[in-house]
C-alpha cells in the first residue's frame, strides 16, 4: 500500500480508495465497482463526510428492525467486503443475523474470494454460494440466492444496492435497509428504511444502535419502525444539502 501522510487533508478518503483500489487488485470488487464509489464520494462530500441527524436516525431504526426481525440478513457484495468486511461480521454477530455474499456481476471464481475473504476475517457461515433458490421476476444472475439465507429472511440489509432488486425484495413482502449515499436513487426510493451515510460509517452505527437498543422489547422495536417515514427524511436529506450549498457561499 502506498504511503499516505496522515497530514494530508483528504487522507480518509485516500485510505478509502486505496481498500477499493486494493480490492479490484484481489478480484474482491468489480471494475464497475470504482465508478459506483466514485459516485458515492461526490455525495458524501455534499454531505459533509458525517453521519447527519437523518442518518443516525435510520441507523436507530435499521438496528431495530434487525433486533426485531426472525430472519435477519446482510447482504454483501465486492464493494462491501473490500470496505467493512470485519464491521460486517461485527455486526452480524451482534444481532445476530446471516451473512450472504449477492453479486450483480456473479462468477464462481468472484464468489469463492469473497467468501474466502470473509472467512479470514472471522465469518464462520457466509451464504450465497449454493444458489439453491432465485429471488422471483429478477433476470439476471442477481436473482440467485441461497434458500436459508436471503431466500427465507425477513429482513434484509442491502448496503450499495441496485434499484431492480431492491424492488423485488420488496415485492417478496422482505423488509429492506438500504445503505445509499445516493438520496435520489431508486434504491434509496424503495427500500423501506434508508441510511444516506457512507457504508464505512453506517455499518458501526448500525451496531452501536444494536447495542443500545438490546434489551428494548419487542413492542417498543415495533413502534420505532412502524413510526418511521422514509420519504419525509429523503425530504430533509435534500433540505439539509441545499442549505449547506446555500450557506457556502
Ligand atoms: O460487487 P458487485 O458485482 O455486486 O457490484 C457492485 C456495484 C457497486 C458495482 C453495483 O452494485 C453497482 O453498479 O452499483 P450502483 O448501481 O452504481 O449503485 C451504487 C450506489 O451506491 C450509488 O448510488 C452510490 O452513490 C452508492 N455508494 C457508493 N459507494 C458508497 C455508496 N453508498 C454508501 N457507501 C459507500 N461507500
Amino acid at each position: 500500500m502506498e504511503e499516505i501522510p496522515k497530514s494530508h487533508p483528504r487522507y480518509q478518503s485516500l485510505i478509502i480508495r486505496e481498500k477499493i483500489s486494493n480490492g479490484m487488485k484481489k478480484g474482491l470488487v468489480h471494475e464497475t465497482g470504482l465508478i459506483a464509489h466514485g459516485r458515492g464520494e461526490a455525495f458524501d462530500y455534499l454531505l459533509g463526510k458525517k453521519t447527519q441527524f437523518f442518518a443516525d436516525n435510520a441507523e436507530k431504526v435499521a438496528a431495530a428492525a434487525l433486533l426485531a426481525a426472525k430472519g435477519p440478513v446482510i447482504s454483501v457484495n465486492g464493494n462491501v467486503v473490500a470496505l467493512v468486511s470485519e464491521e460486517c461480521i461485527t455486526l452480524a454477530n451482534s444481532v445476530p443475523a446471516k451473512i450472504e455474499v449477492n453479486l450483480f456481476h456473479r462468477t464462481n471464481e468472484r464468489m469463492s474470494i469473497l467468501v474466502e475473504e470473509l472467512k479470514k476475517h472471522g465469518a464462520k457461515n457466509v451464504y450465497g454460494k449454493k444458489a439453491d433458490a432465485r429471488i422471483p421476476g429478477l433476470d439476471h444472475d442477481r436473482g440467485l440466492c441461497d434458500k436459508e439465507g436471503i431466500f427465507s429472511a425477513d429482513v434484509i440489509l442491502v448496503p450499495l444496492e441496485d434499484g431492480d432488486r431492491c424492488e423485488t425484495l420488496k415485492r417478496m413482502n422482505k423488509k429492506v435497509i438500504a445503505i445509499d449515499l445516493n438520496p435520489l436513487s431508486r434504491t434509496a426510493k424503495t427500500a423501506d428504511v434508508t441510511i444516506v451515510d457512507n457504508v464505512i460509517r453506517a455499518i458501526p452505527g448500525i451496531n452501536r444502535w444494536v447495542e443500545k437498543l438490546r434489551d428494548t422489547d419487542e413492542k417498543a422495536l415495533n413502534d420505532m419502525i412502524g413510526s418511521w417515514d422514509n420519504d419525509k427524511m429523503l425530504g430533509d436529506v435534500l433540505s439539509f444539502v441545499s442549505k449547506r450549498l446555500n450557506s457556502m457561499y
